[in-house]
């Protein structure tokens, strides 16, 4: 039976209430693609299916009564004007110069390939980041530092703190090398540092500021990238203070906390990024697991130079909205953000942090699916080799946000055949219902269809 027969078969049996999504995915685009309201032509790198096209202007973000928003404009007062100026309507759709090229990375960066990508054409893609609008904002020269806040796509695991579109405030900070007092970046850096508010939480950070590993560079002094590096640091904690005091203030009053509880657990650990170094990200311990919150670093002096503003230096950060939401409010899930259940959307407010009350916890279902991937002579035709985000897509193409989260649980090659085996487990749960046995079979009924006649996989 094809995908659409079976859909087909599904639907009446469902009826027009049901909550049961199955999505048929595109295997090829025509000529035109639209998104966002706009037409653009389509070549062999389109790759944006309509269910992610469909969250172009949803603007979490800038809905006032929407946890994305309450926790953006939580963040933005840490940054204030006229210092910061704040971006918050600039379009997700950029082009490959402004998301890679403008940012150094190279032409073999992972992050370029159409795996992880949602491309439109060859040149244009969904923004996977913020800092895609770096550069342009430099080249602006409107403020010293800046915040943008904005919807980015990224194909990527599923589980509950990862989702295929989620939000971003990048923030940056720059000083002028012709405009502080004797050109003396390092002094000014460590006067603007004095002025910010001093707090008492501990953040664990072991190691020295830069090393081979995670290099000063050539344009900064030793002097000025500690400098810089120091007020970043304090900066972001104070996000960190600010957020987790305000969540804290909730819990208590939800009776979920204490005054005298454990204090948070913070720490920074190195990382890398093409456009700053040294770099570094922020973890914070939750539900027993470090998880990530941002990522940071000392401006790559390629990007203000190319931009026309040279003499300037600084650093920048981006942080996921969702994630710091879900700490604020207690949400256990990223898929809730999208929920248009007035169970969930009525418990917000402008400027008002509440632990979110569940509107209890639907029973999962896993289920197993596991095929033979074509072998390479009969995926010459063009065909890119299975990755597991083509799972991902596939999955979330079909079941939506039915789909909770999905694990590759077995990978082997048959030692004579050459052929690659993949097995995956998918957990589905809606958070509006309870699934019924008949409705899982039919969403992985779907999900194996789809995987047979977009990937040619052999399932076993
Ligand atoms: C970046 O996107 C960099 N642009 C951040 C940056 C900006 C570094 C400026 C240096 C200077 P990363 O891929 O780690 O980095 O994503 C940043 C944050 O977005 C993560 O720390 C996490 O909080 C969030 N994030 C990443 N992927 C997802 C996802 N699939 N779902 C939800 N949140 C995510
Ligand atoms: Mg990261």
């Amino acid at each position: 039976m094809s995908t659409t027969t079976l859909l087909r078969a599904l639907r009446p049996s469902t009826g027009s209430t049901s909550i049961l999504r199955i999505r048929q995915i595109p295997r090829y685009y025509s000529s035109k693609i639209t998104v966002g309201g706009k037409e653009y032509p389509t070549d062999e790198y389109t790759n944006l299916p309509p269910h992610i096209e469909a969250c172009v202007g949803r603007n979490l973000h800038l809905s006032p009564n929407h946890p994305i928003s309450i926790t953006r404009r939580l963040i933005e007062r840490r940054f204030p004007a006229p210092v910061y100026k704040a971006h918050n309507t600039l379009s997700p759709i950029v082009s490959v110069q402004q998301n890679f090229d403008s940012l150094g990375f190279p032409l073999d960066h992972p992050g370029r390939s159409r795996t992880d990508t949602y491309y439109i054409n060859e040149k244009t893609v969904m923004r996977t980041h913020t800092s895609a609008h770096q550069a342009d904002t430099f080249a602006a020269g409107e403020s010293e530092g800046f915040t943008i806040a904005a919807d980015v796509y990224r194909r990527d695991a599923i589980d509950r703190s990862h989702y295929p579109v989620f939000h971003q405030m990048e923030g940056a900070r720059m000083w002028s090398r012709s405009e502080v007092p004797n050109g003396d970046i390092a002094a000014a850096v460590r006067a603007d540092l004095e002025k910010l508010p001093k707090h008492d939480l501990v953040v664990e950070d072991s190691g020295p500021i830069f090393h081979e590993g995670n290099p000063l560079q050539k344009a900064h002094s030793a002097e000025e990238c500690e400098a810089i590096a120091a007020h970043l640091k304090r900066s972001l904690e104070g996000v960190v203070v600010e957020v987790f005091g305000q969540a804290k203030k909730a819990a208590i009053a939800a009776g979920e906390a204490k005054e005298d509880d454990a204090p948070l657990r913070v720490r920074w650990i190195e990382a890398y990024f093409p456009f700053t170094t040294p770099s570094w990200e922020l973890e914070v311990l939750w539900q027993g697991e470090w998880l990530e919150l941002l990522g940071c670093g000392v401006v790559q002096q390629s990007i203000p130079d190319n931009a026309g503003t040279p003499d300037k230096v600084g650093w920048a950060f981006g942080v996921g909205l969702e994630r710091v939401a879900m700490l604020l409010f207690g949400i256990p899930d990223i898929r809730l953000f999208w929920s248009k259940d007035e169970r969930f959307l009525t418990q917000f407010a402008e400027g008002r942090i509440t632990k979110f009350q569940s509107f209890s916890k639907y029973p999962p279902c896993y289920k197993d699916v596991a095929f033979w991937l074509p072998s390479s002579s009969s995926s010459a035709g063009g065909q890119v080799a299975f990755h597991e985000n083509d799972m991902m897509e596939t999955v979330r193409g079909v079941a939506g946000d039915l789909a909770e989260d999905v694990r590759l649980t077995d990978e082997f090659t048959h030692p004579k055949s050459g052929k690659k085996s993949m097995c995956f487990r998918i957990n589905y749960r809606s958070l509006e219902k309870t699934l019924t046995n008949e409705e899982t079979n039919a969403l992985h009924e779907a999900v194996r269809t789809a995987l047979k006649e977009k990937y040619a996989v052999e399932l076993r």
